[in-house]
């Protein structure tokens, strides 16, 4: 009897549980839906629509992969490490060309590091800096025209480097915001405040303000030794200003981001009172998308290598994980400064790469990358 019973289970439940099993692989779509299926789904499978700018998850506006091109014009042929350009602005489109700005280094020796720089050795790769701009009308090929900002004389702020500009467009004027170094970077950190200079063009002249326009923070405050990478957007009808800062290079809270905001250019610029506003990357670099912002978050924290949102300019979630994504990356944006409520994305700029592991020869350059992170592929505005 026992064994007639067990011989008879067995094919009634092998039927059913293979039966099951071939239903519901057939029943889920070949294509993904695009609301969360109301069925049994894999943890993956249940994040990708959690996680990642849903309802389409297979269509995610905001992942993309980059595509690198080597520029010409700019010399490309000196690598000795006494010639270094980095850390380039977003790009803007004015007189019917497009112009970067960037951290612009010549010196007769390459870096040493705080303990052997001198007044002409430089410290670090933005040490004993300037800023320098080129223009271009494709994108690819650039022609530079020299300093926009130099070094100020002694003892004006910045006078030991200024670095890591990058440019706002307000009321037909233009506004430089950059890092201002009084001594060499790494004698205690890389500290430095940020400064402002402004103009008429972009093709200068540049009158120099000569205050620190976002300071660093009060003592024991997460940016009280430096800000870095200013980068200003116009959103909600003011100028949004990202930065970094580092919680002075602590391991485990390395580089953060934070936001201040202003109705002038000159400031005062108030600091969100939820900084720290994204807690990974590195260089900063976002842009207006749909009603909100969006981030990339490169190269530090637990949530480098991606790109993320806000629908607020403010509360940051990871919107999709990407790879190679462009180091400090100035991207060309059509509505950076339009006080867009409809934000539509970028397609391509500039970006650096460093040649960190031979540091006799430390130095950058800069490259074109191209991504599809716009909203219509086919807006001519985009290119
Ligand atoms: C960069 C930026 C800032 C830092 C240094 C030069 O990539 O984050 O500008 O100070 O490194």
């Amino acid at each position: 009897m026992k064994t007639l019973k067990s011989s008879l289970l067995f094919p009634t439940l092998s039927f059913f549980l293979v039966s099951t099993l071939y239903v519901s692989a057939q029943t889920f779509p070949f294509t993904l839906p695009a609301e969360k299926p109301n069925q049994p789904l894999s943890a993956s499978m249940s994040r990708n629509y959690d996680n990642y700018m849903a309802p389409r998850p297979e269509n995610n506006e905001l992942y993309t992969q980059f595509k690198y091109t080597e520029l010409k014009g700019l010399d490309y042929n000196n690598h000795d490490g006494t010639i270094s350009r980095r850390d380039p602005s977003k790009i803007i489109f004015e007189n019917g060309k497009y112009y970067v700005w960037y951290t612009y280094r010549h010196t007769a020796t390459p870096p040493k590091g705080a303990k052997l720089a001198t007044e002409t050795i430089p410290s670090a790769d933005w040490d004993l800096a300037e800023i320098w701009y080129s223009t271009s009308t494709d994108g690819i090929t650039w022609e530079e025209q020299g300093v926009a900002i130099p070094r100020p004389p002694k003892p004006n702020l910045g006078h030991r480097s200024v670095s890591t500009a990058d440019i706002l467009k307000w009321k037909d004027k233009y506004y430089m915001y950059y890092q201002g170094f009084s001594e060499a970077s790494g004698l205690r950190g890389d500290d430095c405040p940020v400064l402002m200079s402004y103009s008429d063009s972009p093709d200068g002249p540049w009158t120099t303000t000569n205050k620190i326009v976002i300071p660093n923070g009060p003592k024991d405050t997460w940016d009280q030794y430096s800000i870095h990478d200013p980068y200003p957007l116009v959103y909600k009808d003011k100028i949004y200003l990202y930065y970094k800062s580092d919680f002075d290079g602590q391991p485990e809270l390395i580089r953060m981001q934070g936001l201040a905001t202003a109705d002038n250019p000159l400031g005062p610029f108030t600091k969100s009172n939820l900084n720290p506003v994204l807690t990974s990357g590195h260089e900063t670099t976002l842009f207006p998308f749909k009603e909100g912002i969006a981030a990339f978050t490169i190269r530090d924290g637990n949530e480098h290598n991606t790109i993320q949102f806000a629908k607020d300019g403010v509360n940051f979630e990871i919107a999709s994980i990407v790879e190679m994504m462009p180091a400090a990356a100035g991207p060309y944006i059509p509505d950076a400064y339009t006080n867009t409520k409809n934000g539509r994305g970028i397609t391509w700029g500039l970006s650096h790469f460093t040649n960190a592991t031979t540091w006799d020869k430390n130095h950058a350059i800069l490259a074109r990358f191209d991504c599809d992170l716009s909203l219509d592929v086919n807006d001519p505005d985009m290119k």
